[in-house]
């Protein structure tokens, strides 16, 4: 199968680009935006990663197949169109977007950049795909906080059935999203939708929670480290805990710490992207995934990094910091996920707490890097 990534030199896309290159001939394209934009807060990889064409040069002298590599911006249509018509993929998945909730909120011009980056950057693609490869099965990266934190169960499904003022129809699954990153997303939903219903594009629509973890099964030299983020504005919780406790900070609990979210390591991530890819929904299908492996509220998770820590011979406290976001610090959450469980995604036993010990383990040996970005960590954009 021919594969392309849609921003192949990101913390998901990298990842991904060595799990399919064994088994499948794998392109990609990236315009180096988040490189640039991590160095803009003040911050770097807590993991040292190549560039491109040296990252390239060493899958191939680690025995690993070719990746070919396309430096461009897929929101330039002709850049997108182009590289589609040379290498007519089967499925092309899409991560070429700014995924960051708070550099969104930094003020209008971020808000600006995310949506029409994201948005412009799925709506070339629906087109490109239109227009030079009709069949191809599109794999989009969205995210769970699309749906925010509802009162309900969450179906895994972009339709459902219900009656308004007596009447039964078919509505788009309510969304409510907490930063302007999630709402480009929703965005980005309501138009594969619609691309779906006008001219049966195949979708893969995936809802994904908060991913963790410096390795994947294929990582097995540093040369092939993908990125890792940790500051305020581009790491995610876990990955922000487990440098906060090597760096000796307390770990940086918002508010009451009850914000509860599915959450998955790289490799899961990986490993479910692989079963989406090979396992294609029918021709002309829309198919929704709810992603994630475990929930835990941000309390639970602060806790189980104490611990791993504490096996460790570290340290760790747990700190409290007024939340910087609008959210609600304790709710329901109740998510429907049956997609990838069918495809066989649960019998990879694999859990938080074995993956913190190697996380940790991984970021003490690059403690003296991470030093340099520890005024880099604490949040300072408000949601307000
Ligand atoms: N949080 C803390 N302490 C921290 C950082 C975050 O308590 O130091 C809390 C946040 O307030 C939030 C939760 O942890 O309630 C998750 O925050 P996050 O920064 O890990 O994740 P988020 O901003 O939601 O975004 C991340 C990715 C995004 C992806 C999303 C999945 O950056 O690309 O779409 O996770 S989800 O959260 O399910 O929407």
């Amino acid at each position: 199968m021919k594969v392309m990534i849609l921003g192949i030199d990101g913390y998901l896309g990298w990842a991904l680009a060595l799990r399919l290159s064994k088994r499948h001939e794998v392109s990609g394209i990236d315009n180096m935006f988040t490189r640039k934009a991590v160095k803009e807060v003040g911050s770097d990889s807590g993991l040292p990663i190549l560039s491109m064409g040296e990252r390239i040069k060493a899958v191939k002298e680690l025995g690993g197949a070719d990746i070919r590599f396309y430096d461009g911006d897929i929101t330039r249509y002709e850049v997108l169109h182009d590289a589609i018509i040379k290498e007519r993929p089967d499925t092309i998945i899409h991560f070429a977007e700014e995924r960051s909730a708070p550099y969104s909120m930094i003020d209008h011009k971020h808000a600006a950049y995310a949506m029409q980056n994201n948005i412009v950057s799925t709506i070339n693609l629906i087109y490109a795909v239109r227009e030079a490869n009709p069949n191809a099965h599109v794999v989009k990266m969205g995210t769970m906080g699309e749906y925010g934190t509802p009162n309900f169960d969450v179906p895994e499904s972009p339709y459902l059935t219900t009656t308004i003022g007596g009447k039964e129809d078919s509505i788009t699954t309510p969304k409510f999203a907490g930063s302007w990153y999630h709402w480009s997303k929703v965005h980005d939903t309501n138009n594969l939708l619609f691309a779906n219903r006008l001219w049966g594009l195949t979708v893969t629509n995936i809802m994904q929670g908060p991913v963790y973890g410096t390795r994947t099964a294929d990582i097995t030299d540093p040369r092939l480290f993908t990125r890792f983020d940790f500051d305020e504005t581009w790491g995610t919780v876990v990955n922000r805990y487990c440098v906060e406790a090597v760096l000796g900070m307390p770990l940086s609990v918002y508010g009451k710490g009850g914000q509860t979210r599915g959450f998955l390591s790289l490799e899961d991530s990986v490993e479910a992207l692989r079963l989406l890819v090979d396992n294609p929904p029918d021709s002309g299908a829309f198919r929704t995934v709810n992603q994630f492996r475990e929930l835990f509220s941000v309390l639970q998770l602060a806790t189980s990094v104490q611990n791993a820590a504490k096996s460790l011979g570290i340290d760790a406290t747990i700190g409290s910091v007024k939340n910087p976001r609008v959210e609600k610090e304790e709710h329901y959450y109740n998510i429907e996920r049956k997609v990838l469980p069918a495809l066989g995604f649960d019998k990879l036993k694999r859990n938080m707490d074995g993956e913190l010990k190697s996380m940790l383990t991984d970021l003490d040996a690059q403690k003296q890097h991470l030093e340099r970005y520890r005024g880099a960590i604490m949040p300072r954009t408000m949601w307000r």
